[in-house]
C-alpha cells in the first residue's frame, strides 16, 4: 500500500521525466522544492519543514488543507460510484451542485454546465456565446474581446482572449477576430491604492471604441477577470465594471467574468460580481468550488442563454459540447462537501472581516526596499518590487524563493509577489506570513 510516509521518500533520482507545467525545470530539478503533506494553511516539505501556504495553493484551497469533511465524501463517493457517464445520463449530485451554485450565484445566474478546469471553463464559456447567438440569429456575432494583462488559462480560447505577452508568443496565430482592451494598471495615478483604485474608469471607454471599429453587431462576447489574479492583483478601478456592464448592454453584448480566482469568497463575498455590485451575463469558476481537492469547473448563465438552446425536437441535442469528466461524481462530490465547508463556517464573510487587517500588512511592505506598489482587494493582495534592468521578473523569482527558505510559499506574477491565504487563516498567521515576505524583500537586493 502507498502510504504518505512512502511517497515521501518517493524517487527524486528522477526528476526527468515528468515535463512541469509554468515552471523554470532546470532550475527547479537543481534545487527541487517538494511539498509531501499539507494541514490547515500549512504544507510540509520533503525536507519535513512546515510552509505557511500564503497562496491558498494555486489561488484554489479556500477551506484550507486536510479537510476531512471532503477526503471523506470523495472517498464515499468512489466506494458507492466511481464514475457515471455525463452524456445523455446523470447522476442526483450533479444537479444538486448545479443548484447549490445556483443558490449563491447573483440573482440571475441560474444554470451551470460543469467542466473540470478554468480553461475548459473558459473555452466552454467562449463556445456557449457563439451558440447563444447563433440560435437567436445573430450568427455574425463571432468577435471575443479581452483584455491586456487578462488570464483565461491555457486553451486556444482562453490563451486568445488573454492579454499576457509570455502565453501568447510561443504559440502562433491564436484565435481570429478577437481584440483588447487595455489593462487598467496605472502606476502613475494608482500606486498603492488600498482596494479599488479611484483612477481608471475611462479605460472602459475603449470598449466603446472597439465596438465602433469592429461594428459591435459582430462581437460575441467581452470576457474578463474582475480582479485579475495571474498578473499581479490588479483591482478593477471604481465605475469600471460598470461601465463595461452598460457599454455590453447597450450592445447586445455577452460580458462573461472570469470568477477562476476571484469566486467562492476571495474577494469578501460568494463572487466578486457580488462584492463588485455588478452582474455579468456568464461567469466562470473552478479552483475554489472542490478547495481544489478534484478538478473541477463550471460556467454559471442566466436562464435566457439556456433557453435560447431549447428549440428543436425534443429528442435532438441542444449543446453540441461536453467533457467525458464533466460532474465527475468524485468532483461532485468535493464540490458539495465545500460549499458545506463555507456555509457552515461563514468563510466568504470571514474573508470580508480578515481584510483590514491583511490590508494594513500588506501596505506595511510600502517602505520595504525596491517596492513599487501594493495592491488590494479581500483576501487577494500583491507587492510589485522594481525590475532589475535586463531582469524582468528575476527579483520577484528571487523573493519567492527566499520566501520557500524561509517557511512561505506564494506565487511570483513577474516581480509582483502575491498573497492569497486560505479563508480560515489566522491574523497571527497572516502576520506570520506578511513578516517573511517583507524580511526575503529586504534580504534580496
Ligand atoms: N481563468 C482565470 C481567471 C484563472 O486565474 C484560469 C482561467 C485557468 O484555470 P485552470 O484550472 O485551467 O488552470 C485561471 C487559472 C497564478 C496561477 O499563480 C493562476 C492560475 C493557475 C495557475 C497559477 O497566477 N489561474
Ligand atoms: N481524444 C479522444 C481520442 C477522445 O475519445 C476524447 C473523448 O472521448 C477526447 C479526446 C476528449 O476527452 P475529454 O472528454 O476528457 O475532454
Amino acid at each position: 500500500m502507498t502510504t504518505a510516509a512512502s511517497l515521501a521518500h518517493a524517487d527524486i533520482n528522477n526528476l526527468e521525466s515528468l515535463f512541469m507545467p509554468f515552471t523554470a525545470q532546470r532550475q527547479f530539478k537543481k534545487e527541487p522544492r517538494l511539498l509531501v503533506g499539507a494541514e490547515g494553511v500549512h504544507y510540509i516539505a520533503r525536507d519535513g519543514r512546515r510552509i505557511l501556504d500564503g497562496s491558498a495553493g494555486l489561488w484554489c484551497v479556500n477551506a484550507g488543507h486536510g479537510r476531512k469533511e471532503i477526503s471523506e465524501a470523495i472517498k464515499a463517493q468512489a466506494d458507492q460510484m466511481d464514475y457515471a457517464p455525463s452524456f445523455q445520463m446523470g447522476h442526483p449530485a450533479a444537479f444538486e451542485l448545479a443548484s447549490r451554485v445556483a443558490g449563491i450565484a447573483p440573482k440571475g445566474l441560474d444554470t451551470v454546465f460543469f467542466a473540470n478546469s478554468g480553461s475548459e471553463a473558459v473555452d466552454t464559456a467562449l463556445k456557449i456565446a457563439l451558440a447563444y447567438h447563433r440560435a437567436r440569429g445573430q450568427a455574425e456575432r463571432v468577435r471575443f474581446i479581452g483584455r491586456e494583462r487578462g488570464y483565461h488559462g491555457i486553451g486556444f480560447g482562453g490563451m486568445s482572449v488573454g492579454g499576457i505577452k509570455a502565453n501568447r508568443k510561443m504559440f502562433g496565430t491564436m484565435l481570429p477576430g478577437v481584440d483588447h482592451l487595455p489593462h487598467t494598471h496605472d502606476l502613475a495615478r494608482n500606486a498603492f491604492a488600498r482596494g479599488l483604485p479611484d483612477h481608471g474608469v475611462e479605460f472602459a471607454d475603449r470598449l466603446e471604441a472597439i465596438c465602433e471599429l469592429h461594428d459591435p453587431s459582430t462581437i460575441a462576447a467581452v470576457i474578463v477577470e474582475p480582479v485579475p489574479g495571474s498578473t499581479g492583483v490588479l483591482p478593477p478601478p471604481k465605475g469600471y465594471l460598470q461601465r463595461l456592464r452598460d457599454i455590453c448592454t447597450k450592445h447586445g453584448i455577452l460580458l462573461i467574468f472570469d470568477e477562476v480566482i476571484t469566486g467562492f469568497g476571495r474577494v469578501g463575498a460568494a463572487f466578486a460580481s457580488e462584492a463588485f455590485g455588478v452582474t455579468p451575463d456568464m461567469m466562470t469558476i473552478a479552483k475554489g468550488l472542490t478547495n481544489g481537492a478534484v478538478p473541477a469547473s463550471g460556467i454559471v448563465m442566466g436562464r435566457g442563454i439556456y433557453d435560447a438552446f431549447m428549440t428543436g425536437p425534443e429528442w435532438a441535442i441542444e449543446l453540441a459540447h461536453g467533457y467525458t469528466y464533466s460532474a465527475h461524481p468524485l468532483a461532485v462530490a468535493a464540490g458539495l462537501a465545500t460549499l458545506d465547508i463555507y456555509r457552515d463556517e461563514n468563510l466568504f464573510e470571514r474573508s470580508a472581516s480578515l481584510t483590514p487587517k491583511f490590508e494594513a500588512l500588506m501596505h506595511d511592505m510600502a517602505d520595504a526596499p525596491n517596492v513599487i506598489d501594493v495592491r488590494n482587494v479581500g483576501l487577494m493582495g500583491a507587492v510589485e518590487l522594481s525590475a532589475r534592468p535586463g531582469e524582468p521578473g528575476k527579483r520577484g523569482f528571487d523573493v519567492f524563493l527566499e520566501c520557500f527558505a524561509q517557511g512561505l510559499y506564494l506565487r511570483s506574477a513577474g516581480d509582483s509577489l502575491a498573497m492569497s491565504p486560505p479563508l480560515i487563516v489566522t491574523e497571527s498567521e497572516m502576520e506570520q506570513m506578511a513578516a517573511i515576505l517583507k524580511k526575503a524583500i529586504a534580504t534580496v537586493s
